[in-house]
């Protein structure tokens, strides 16, 4: 039968973007103040060919008094609080920010970009010099692919922030949006996959109707986020996905399926993601492996980021 850790290995030869997890640790090991410049220069440089939406006002209300406080502060004292962030620091803000979700921390540093090109916010200091690693790892980051790239801005901001133990029942985010009305949602077609439950899948999560999309999944069902270990439950998934996922566009393009042990059934889909942070502008190439059990129930989803295009048509026959 089918543990965790077995299902984890199903499809082998989907190549996942290593480039991601690799920049991340060497992120890691440099001090605070080349973390931020390095951030700020790379959101410049792809600000020139893409575009963030500017978060809606019900996404900001958290992080709103923490921003007009910050603002408030003196130059030094605001570059204080970006260190402390980027450096983990036990302190105030620092603390608040471990407890926000992950677009609660985007639309915060979204609005201190904002200041900061205002002049409402202590700037990189002029002509600030990256030290030699630094300076190595935005090369690195400059050459992967789009998808890659804000795929790494998210983890550095995700890394961010005091974190002893947070207790995730206490985590805020935005409120939940209402999920698309029944008629006006997409069908959904994939070339060599005819399975109701991936078609479904697919469907329900763009429609962010998250309570039906919970019931294709087994009780001890499994998702695995991109570079992440599984989320393991029905309770933690869902949490998940009213948290973290609503507004994405998934866009399947092609898939094919094989019968598993055990009558289980596992299917591989490639296609697009899109983030609702940057629309259309960013298509992230990416895998869904889903293994089945005989009642099409999802025993397991793995989400990757793929190394390059040209993994969206590893497909089917070897
Ligand atoms: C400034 C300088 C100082 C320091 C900082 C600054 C600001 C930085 C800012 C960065 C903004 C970055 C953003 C990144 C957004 C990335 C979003 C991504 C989304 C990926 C989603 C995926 C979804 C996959 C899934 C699928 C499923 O089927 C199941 C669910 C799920 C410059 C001031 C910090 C402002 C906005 C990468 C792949 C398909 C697993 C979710």
């Amino acid at each position: 039968m089918f543990t965790l850790d077995k299902a984890r290995q199903i499809f082998p030869d989907t190549l996942t973007a290593d480039a991601v997890p690799a920049i991340t640790a060497r992120f890691k090991l440099l001090s605070a103040e080349d973390q931020l410049a390095l951030i700020w220069f790379a959101y410049l440089q792809m600000g020139k060919s893409i575009t963030v939406a500017a978060p809606g006002a019900a996404r900001m209300a958290l992080a709103e008094p923490t921003l007009k406080e910050i603002v408030a502060m003196t130059f030094d004292e605001q570059t204080k609080v970006m260190c402390d962030l980027a450096g983990k620091v036990n302190a105030p803000i620092s603390n608040r920010y471990a407890y926000w979700s992950v677009n609660v921390k985007l639309g915060f540093w979204y609005e201190l970009g904002e200041c900061m090109r205002k002049g409402e916010v202590a700037p990189i200091p002029q002509g600030y010099r990256l030290s030699a690693n630094a300076s190595s790892v935005l090369e690195a980051v400059k050459k992967v692919e789009q998808g890659q790239q804000i795929t790494l801005l998210r983890n550095f901001v995700v890394d961010m922030g005091f974190d002893p133990q947070v207790d995730d029942d206490k985590i805020v985010s935005e409120p939940i949006v209402a999920p698309t009305p029944e008629d006006q949602r997409e069908e959904i077609f994939i070339p060599g996959v005819l399975n109701q439950t991936i078609l479904s899948y697919m469907q329900l999560l763009n429609a962010n109707d998250f309570d039906a999309l919970i019931n294709l999944f087994l009780d001890d069902g499994a998702l695995q986020p991109p570079f992440q270990r599984p989320i393991v439950g029905r309770e933690a998934i869902l949490k998940f996905f009213k948290r973290d996922c609503q507004n994405l566009k998934l866009i399947p393009q092609g898939g094919y399926g094989e019968p598993a042990e055990g009558g289980f059934n596992q299917i591989k889909v490639t296609g697009k993601v899109q983030t609702p942070w940057f629309g259309r502008e960013v298509g992230m190439n990416v895998a869904w492996r889903f293994l089945l059990d005989e009642d099409s129930k999802i025993y397991f989803v793995a989400i990757d980021l793929l190394a390059s295009p040209a993994e969206l048509l590893k497909l089917g026959a070897k």
